[in-house]
């Protein structure tokens, strides 16, 4: 169970990632959160970069310990963290984004939020596991690679009328739903309690997609997710599971 959550913010760090992963070295208990204001190497998955130069959006890292978990419940703690991040940008600004299996936020066709879950192991045990997220708040402008397909909360709001984001208060409304939703994942270490609501809002329900890997590039339908978090596509009419990794999921026509 996550019970108590503490948190500390730094102006400026690597990455709040590695930041929660020093502290893990020297025995920190679980809930430490680490927020900074900007990241000068913030991190994506395998190896990919995360932009978060300025003080516009939220860099934020927890630390867990879970008990006894297994190895292969790890990935689904990253779709988890998905559906906290949706439910507080719907509670506090009424934003109804979308999740992107398995580790992106999108609204209006564009990511507004992407989640890097890492884990460290010790005597064949997970040791502990950090989730980092990021969620670009205040951004009017992106680097030009990423700009046809990223958003901010202040840019959706402003479609619907306007308004503005507050880091701080978005930062604790995301781990208190985190906390919520990762207390019913953990009853089970799976995704059954969470299932049900995680598919009104996965993207791409029931379209076309294109999966991406290491070898392959071939188009599917999006089914939904099994008990494991991992999603159910149809192929030539035939049921597969794509599991998380070096996976990409996407619309046959963009981004989502
Ligand atoms: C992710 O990877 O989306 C995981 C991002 C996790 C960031 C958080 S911030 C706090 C913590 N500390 C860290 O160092 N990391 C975590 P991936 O699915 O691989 O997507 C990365 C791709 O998203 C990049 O290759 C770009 O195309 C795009 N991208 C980079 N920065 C972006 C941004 N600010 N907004 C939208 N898209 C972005």
């Amino acid at each position: 169970m996550l019970n108590d959550i503490r948190y500390e913010y730094f102006e400026s760090v690597d990455s709040t990632n590695d930041r929660i992963k020093s502290r893990a070295h020297e025995e920190e208990s679980q809930g430490l959160v680490i927020s900074a204001g900007q990241q000068t190497a913030g991190k994506g998955r395998i190896g990919r970069k995360w932009e978060s130069p300025s003080h516009d959006s939220i860099a934020t890292s927890i630390l867990l310990r879970p008990e006894e978990i297994k190895l292969d419940s790890i990935p689904t703690i990253t779709v988890v963290a998905a559906m906290a991040v949706r439910d507080a940008l719907y509670r506090i600004y009424g934003l109804d984004g979308q999740i992107k299996w398995p580790n992106d936020i999108v609204l209006g066709g564009k990511k507004i939020c992407g989640i890097l879950t890492e884990m460290e192991m010790k005597d064949n045990k997970v040791w502990f596991v950090v989730v980092g997220i990021g969620v670009n708040v205040h951004n009017r402008s992106f680097p030009e690679d990423i700009a046809f397909k990223a958003t901010s909360v202040d840019l959706e709001l402003e479609k619907v009328g306007g308004g503005q984001g507050h880091r701080e208060e978005l930062t604790k409304e995301i781990w208190n739903s985190f906390k919520k939703y990762y207390n019913i994942f953990i009853e089970t270490q799976d995704m059954t309690g969470l299932k049900e609501e995680y598919e009104k809002h996965l993207a791409n329900r029931g379209n076309r997609v294109r999966i991406e890997d290491r070898e392959n590039s071939y188009e599917a339908v999006a089914l939904g997710i099994n008990d494991k978090g991992e999603l159910i596509v149809e192929v030539d009419s035939e049921e597969r599971i794509i599991r998380t990794g070096e996976v990409s999921v996407r619309g046959i026509y963009g981004y989502v």
